[in-house]
């Protein structure tokens, strides 16, 4: 993963910065430190290569370059125009995509200015040609009161949140749900799959401007060829978050009717989940919105991150690699494995199994919310991250789920036969987790008890899992 040379480039970086604010080289160092110790199973996280984490710390930083590639607000961008570039370059040739725009800060930039593209595509700029106008500034007060209602009006058909959708896919709480009218479609409250005979019917009846596939805790494969489908019968736009699963998809395992760059008009993504790159967003259209997609900074977005599109360049480089063809198939393996160690110990899991990179467990099997078991597991050394499930009893804060994901444990070099491993320490936590008692004696959905001793024993097996798999082997830290 790393040479000897880089061992020294990372202690004197860590130095210089101690000399100027020592609790932050201390938190960097701690934070290297914590997660060499801990089973990462959140399924949205990932380890980043060296090549990346360097590319992102460096001078291209103190660059502003709002606008795009050749048209500039500022001057001397000629180097932020190369990294920018090359990182579209790599984009659209990666994932088959006719345009990339990869300025995004986020997932939710990249979906607001999704959003904001097609809202420019088609609402602002045929009410633009109605008036004659060439931009917002040459239309009426009258005219432009009328398209700032038209498009703060607009309708959004998304994944509910506790099907497994995202906040950003029309949540109230999100600026999403504050601009469009949000219909939300689910899963099949017997199989847990979504179903597009229902996602049809609402399509028709509701007729929204946009139709959003993809999730962030659903663990199965999306058929977009139908959603395709469904989109043209309404003459909806049809976009989809691949967040999640942008590295399946790059790997070339989520292909065909599961593409959703073959499918969808307009794809975004971040880049810092199973695609393995720096923390940011993205975004893949069609050429028709590649024109307003572009428009993202300053529309939604502050000024580009030049170190940041810098380390999405190397990022996607390497997902042009075979290597992470491979990369992509072990973390479905791994996937599977883990699914198949946790249903033979008796879990419950969302949709009775995996298709994809992630694990939905249904913890009120184990008689304790997705507070606790989050928490619990914690005390001995995994970490995971509590989630709804469909019709959840617990509501979105204490939950009745634990999502795990197996991006960032593939990277770490763990197999399937670790998988197993893992099923039955989590197994293990969650069958001797209690729920504990409120300050009243009531019963709790946040305390638990959990034998100090077997989450010590369960934190020494992890240790174990992890050790032949040492994560970033050049860097020692003082
Ligand atoms: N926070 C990401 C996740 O964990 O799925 C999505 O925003």
């Amino acid at each position: 993963m790393s040479s000897p040379s880089e061992t020294v480039a990372v202690r004197s970086a860590l130095e210089i910065i101690r000399d100027v604010e020592p609790r932050v080289a201390d938190a960097i160092a701690s934070e290297l430190v914590d997660q060499r110790a801990s089973l990462k199973l959140i399924a949205s996280e990932n380890y980043a290569s060296p090549a990346v984490l360097l590319a992102m710390g460096n001078w291209l930083s103190d660059k502003y370059a709002e606008g795009t590639v050749g048209h500039r607000f500022y001057a001397g961008c000629q180097n932020v125009d190369t990294v920018e570039s090359v990182a579209a370059e790599h984009a659209r040739a990666l994932f088959g995509a006719e345009h990339a725009y990869v300025q995004p800060h986020s997932g939710i930039d990249a979906n607001l200015v999704a959003f904001w593209a097609v809202l420019a595509q088609r609402v602002e700029a045929p009410a633009l040609a109605e008036a004659g106008a060439r931009n917002v500034d040459g239309l009426s007060d009258e005219d432009w009161s009328e398209l700032r209602h038209a498009l703060g009006n607009q309708r959004l058909l998304g994944m509910s949140l506790d099907a497994g959708g995202h906040l950003t896919h029309g949540a109230r709480s999100n600026v999403s749900g504050k601009l469009f009218d949000l219909r939300s479609y689910g899963t099949d409250p017997e199989t847990g799959l979504v179903d597009y005979d229902a996602l049809r019917r609402t399509a028709h009846e509701f007729r929204p401007l946009i139709i959003l596939g993809g999730y962030s805790a659903y663990p199965r494969k999306v058929n977009f060829r139908i959603m395709r489908e469904i989109a043209d019968e309404v003459g909806a736009t049809l976009m989809v978050d691949m967040a999640h699963f942008a590295g399946l998809v790059a790997g070339g395992h989520f292909s065909g009717d599961f593409d959703p760059v073959a499918h969808a008009d307009i794809v975004t993504t971040t880049t810092h989940k199973s695609l393995r790159g720096p923390r940011g967003g993205m975004v893949l259209c069609r050429s028709e919105l590649a024109p307003y997609v572009d428009r993202g900074c300053p529309l939604v977005l502050g000024g580009p991150m030049p170190h940041v599109m810098a380390a999405k360049a190397v990022a996607l480089a390497e997902a042009r690699r075979p290597e992470f063809r491979d990369y992509a198939r072990r973390v479905l393996e791994n996937a599977e494995a883990l699914a198949s160690g946790l249903q033979r110990r008796g879990a419950r899991l969302v949709t009775g199994g995996t298709e994809n990179h992630l694990v939905l467990i249904d913890v009120g099997g184990y008689g304790i919310t997705g507070r606790q078991a989050e928490k619990a597991l914690l005390d001995a050394g995994i970490v995971t991250n509590r989630n709804s499930i469909p019709q959840d009893p617990n509501g979105p804060w204490y939950t009745s789920g634990i999502r795990v994901g197996t991006p960032a444990l593939t990277t770490r070099g763990l197999t399937t036969a670790d998988m197993d491993r893992i099923a039955e320490l989590i197994d293990t936590v969650l069958t001797a987790t209690e729920p504990g008692t409120d300050s009243r004696g009531g019963a709790s959905r946040a305390r638990y008890q959990l034998d100090p001793a077997l989450a010590t024993k369960v934190a020494e097996q992890a240790d174990e899992l992890l050790a032949p798999h040492p994560l970033y082997p050049a860097v020692f830290l003082p």
